[in-house]
């Protein structure tokens, strides 16, 4: 049914079931909903579907640049967003007016595709219902008013401050030892951190997540002494993967996500091979997946970060048939219930709208790397998803207007000079978006930073500037302006 929408400036035919009026915009009804735009091939807010999939203003005169060679990298995005010929985003997306305000389409509940043309803005859903929310206006404003819709369409509200977490990634990768992380922890004495955050490392395998034989004092040993610091055990763990050489994966062949052949769906490459998903709607995989996050708390943990979520909600064959982010949702929701209201969840390569109101915190963009670009894979494989300063600070930058519903973790920054290539300026960015944003981080090892890098840090993770949003990409910290635009 055709209605019609109108706005201080604009006046919009749009396709939908029905229509309900807002203060700051409408409300449409349909499984896909259409607007007739008159702004022609102008820039469109592209939003990725998880936490590492690029979001930024692209180009409508140019076609959509799929990554190369995109079946073999289902980390990337959502595969049926890349199927798609025309500009697609997850969830939401917006177009620019020639007066530079902002139309946005964004979906209400998880499981939908916004695309855009010259002359249409198209929300599609999985679900049987689609509701959407549309607003015309300035920009900030409009993202605003959808970000307070999604607060209400999924309970999701930020409470508190976002702890100040020092997390072993980025520092040592995988090469994390119990004596190391025991010296780290001495070193750190004195700095104002919440959560010492243990990563990727400790485990046997994926899959298989009891500690490995470089920690020979057990998990729980460890949490102590991380407690004894005064600090918030943090641990990773990725529960909804699985690698061909875990015990899990031969174990349980029928708890794998599979097509309709019936072979496992590939949820990426990485750790040097193929790892593959748990089907998260089978009953078995779900008291599994509540064990291990329970067993994480007894070890005295209370802080997770929970990672390559998006796996459990890749396209495949369902034990329980259903919408695949809804099951994702479903599997968060579970996991939560065992977590509590006390602990803390940091939802990594994450679904960003099937997340909202189950995690306290969010990465809302891909990996930072110690230095700026990887320009082999950003620019000839078309994959801004990758680790580097550049793609982490983009896509972050694109997802702050969810900062009234989760903590948006844009990941770490950097003190240290030593094992970096980043530039003093490039660092100083980095250092400003997590100021904006509210989430701080880092992963140097203490002993790496000279005395006045400690000293930055220290000052970093005590100030609280006050923010202004200046412009799309221009910021005000306690009067100091700063201006993103020059690097993107
Ligand atoms: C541990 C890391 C860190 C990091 C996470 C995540 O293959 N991939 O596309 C890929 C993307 C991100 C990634 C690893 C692999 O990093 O974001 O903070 O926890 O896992 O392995």
């Amino acid at each position: 049914m055709t209605h019609s929408l109108s706005f201080e400036t604009l006046l919009l035919s749009v396709e939908a079931d029905a229509i309900e009026t807002l203060p700051d915009g409408y409300i449409l009804h349909g499984k896909e909903v259409q607007l007739h735009h008159p702004f022609g091939a102008t820039r469109f807010y592209r939003h990725g579907w998880q936490s590492w999939s690029p979001a930024l203003w692209v180009d409508l005169r140019e076609p959509p640049v799929p990554p190369l060679p995109v079946e073999r990298r289902p980390q990337i995005d959502d595969p049926a967003l890349l199927a798609r010929p025309q500009h697609t985003g997850s969830g939401v997306g917006a177009l620019e007016s020639s007066d530079g305000r902002v139309l946005l389409l964004g979906a209400l509940h998880e499981d939908a595709l916004v695309t855009a043309d010259a002359r249409t803005l198209t929300g599609h859903t999985r679900l049987e219902q689609g509701r959407w929310f549309v607003a015309y206006g300035e920009e900030g404003q409009v993202f605003a008013a959808y970000a307070a819709q999604l607060s209400g369409a999924f309970q999701a509200r930020v409470t508190r401050p976002a702890p100040r977490v020092w997390c072993s990634w980025y520092g040592l990768y995988t090469r994390i030892t119990q004596d190391i992380l025991y010296a780290v922890l001495d070193d750190l004495a004195g700095l104002p951190f919440e959560v010492f955050q243990v990563d990727d490392g400790w485990q046997q395998d994926m899959g298989d997540w009891e500690a490995n034989a470089k920690f020979p004092a057990g998990m729980e040993a460890l949490a102590r002494h991380i407690r004894a610091a005064g600090l918030t055990p943090g641990l990773w763990l990725a529960p909804f993967i699985v690698r061909p050489s875990a015990r899990l994966f031969r174990a349980h062949p029928d708890w794998l996500l599979r097509d309709a052949d019936g072979d496992p769906v590939p949820a990426g490459h990485n750790w040097g091979g193929p790892y593959y998903a748990l089907d998260s709607t089978h009953p078995a995989v779900q008291a599994w997946v509540a064990e291990r996050i329970q067993q994480a708390l007894d070890w005295g943990f209370s802080y997770l970060k929970l990672d390559f979520l998006y796996a459990t909600a890749l396209p495949g064959v369902r034990y329980v048939p259903m919408p695949r982010e809804a099951a994702y949702r479903a599997a968060l929701r579970r996991i939560r219930e065992v977590m509590g209201p006390e602990s803390y969840l940091l939802a990594c390569g994450a679904p960003i709208l099937a997340t909202l109101g189950l995690a306290e915190g969010m990465r809302v963009g891909p990996d930072v790397a110690p230095y700026w670009d990887n320009e082999e894979r950003s620019l000839y494989l078309h994959d801004t998803s990758g680790p580097g300063a550049l793609n982490a600070l983009r896509t972050s930058l694109h997802r702050l207007w969810l900062q009234p519903l989760i903590h948006t973790d844009p990941d770490v920054v950097y003190f240290r000079s030593r094992y970096n290539l980043l530039s003093p300026e490039e660092l100083d960015y980095l250092q400003v978006l997590a100021h904006i944003a509210g989430f701080k981080a880092t992963s140097d090892l203490p002993q790496w930073l000279s005395a006045e890098e400690r000293a930055q840090l220290a000052r970093f993770l005590e100030a609280r500037p006050t923010v202004l949003r200046r412009g799309r990409y221009l910021y005000e910290l306690d009067g100091r302006l700063v201006d993103f635009s020059r690097l993107l």
